[in-house]
């Protein structure tokens, strides 16, 4: 097999499906089954619902601080489908959906996110990372993963995410250099959402593409529409492959850029039409993941109202659960914020618990909880 889908210039976008779900013309659709493409827009429809329903939840103060994905669901879904059980998935701080579909439990996610440790105890058999939100330091790891794995002769791939944003760090530099020079069997997926919080993709970086980027550590770049489930999910399948199994003379790592957009805010703690308009962000919800994928299953027969209405039924079941379970949860102990990052703990940080108990002492917890 060839894998010409990345022979093309890296700003001749990769697409499978239009904006009105009509597959483009030489394109071909993924070989999956009718329940596989029906299952990729369940997944869609229980991200977006998911995310709904946090943001909701944060703004009530039953949750801390929430990063927001709607827009994004295509791109989050469709790479984490292409996904083998023994593949890892390193994300950043956004990509609850994906992590979803590699098998972390939205209650997981949920805790995370209200502030609860138990929620970054990442059970056994999932190969999913914790959230990293210092931008891009993930980018190494997901590097130095992949390599150890080559080492220890692993067949696994490793598929890292992170944002435009992240492409202007060191570390995105450190990490896809070293990639290549070491040809490790890494996927780093760039979620190109057009913003990094208020700065906008032309701030990051004077070049046409993201993805030309990797022309520069000797690997493979691709662009593809990150709207288009089934762009993503073939793209990434193909790097994944060629990740595991590479053929004579292919360089293992490749730069998936996904060109997308979010539709919410950066974070709860974000008001986003301070610096976009809101002519920006209906041009793109014009693209919206979700109905394009449901038009082309409708095209095709895989769908109708009926089961549309059974996976509405399902997700919003799934996801109250969810949110049961998670505020079913005792509240975590106020001083474990001081455990877990060093076995032993230093001094300075053994002040601050102390001083941190005294606090508590005097004023009792509650007074923390109070705005
Ligand atoms: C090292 C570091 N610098 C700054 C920040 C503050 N910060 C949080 S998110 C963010 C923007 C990241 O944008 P991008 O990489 O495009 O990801 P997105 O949030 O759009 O998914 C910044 C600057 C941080 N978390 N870490
Ligand atoms: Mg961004």
């Amino acid at each position: 097999m060839t894998r010409n889908l990345f022979d093309r210039a890296p700003d001749d976008q990769y697409r499978i499906l239009d904006t009105d779900g009509r597959v483009v013309d030489g394109a071909s659709v993924p070989d999956l089954s009718d329940e596989e493409f029906v299952e990729l827009y369940e997944y869609m429809k229980l991200a977006r619902h998911f995310d709904q329903r946090a943001v909701s939840l944060q703004r009530q103060g039953r949750m801390g601080t929430y990063p927001p994905l709607s827009g994004q669901e295509g791109a989050q879904v469709g790479s984490a489908l292409a996904l083998r059980d023994e593949d890892w998935l390193i994300p950043s701080y956004r990509e609850h959906a994906a992590a979803l579909v590699h098998g972390q439990p939205l209650k997981d996610t949920l805790l995370y996110w209200m502030g609860n440790e138990a929620g970054s105890e990442i059970p056994e058999d999932v190969n999913v990372f914790t959230p990293a939100v210092p931008i891009a330091s993930q980018i190494p790891h997901a590097t130095g993963l992949a390599w150890a794995a080559k080492l220890k002769g692993d067949d696994a791939a490793f598929l890292g995410y992170f944002g435009d944003g992240a492409t202007s760090e060191g570390d995105f530099h450190e990490g896809l250099n070293f990639a290549g020079v070491f040809n490790t069997p890494n996927v780093f997926f760039c979620n190109n959402n057009q913003w990094a919080i208020s700065v906008p993709r032309e701030r990051q970086t004077a070049a046409k593409t993201i993805a030309q980027k990797a022309t520069a550590y000797g690997f493979e770049g691709i662009q593809i529409d990150g709207m288009d489930p089934l762009a993503v999910y073939k793209a990434t399948t193909e790097a994944l492959e060629k990740a595991r199994n590479p053929q004579e003379g292919e360089m293992r790592p490749t730069l998936i850029e996904a060109v997308q957009y979010r539709f919410g805010a950066h974070t709860t703690a974000d008001d986003p039409t301070v610096y976009r308009e809101e002519g920006e962000v209906e041009e793109w919800k014009a693209k919206d993941p979700i109905p394009r994928l449901e038009k082309f299953l409708r095209n095709t027969g895989r769908l109708d109202d009926e089961r549309v209405a059974d996976i509405e039924t399902a997700v919003e079941e799934r996801v109250a659960d969810a949110i049961a379970d998670a505020e079913s949860e005792p509240r975590p102990e106020p001083s474990e914020i001081f455990d877990n990052v060093y076995a032993e703990k230093p001094p300075r940080l053994q002040e601050q618990e102390e001083w941190f108990e005294q606090v508590r002492e005097k004023y009792g917890d509650d007074a923390m909880l109070e705005d």
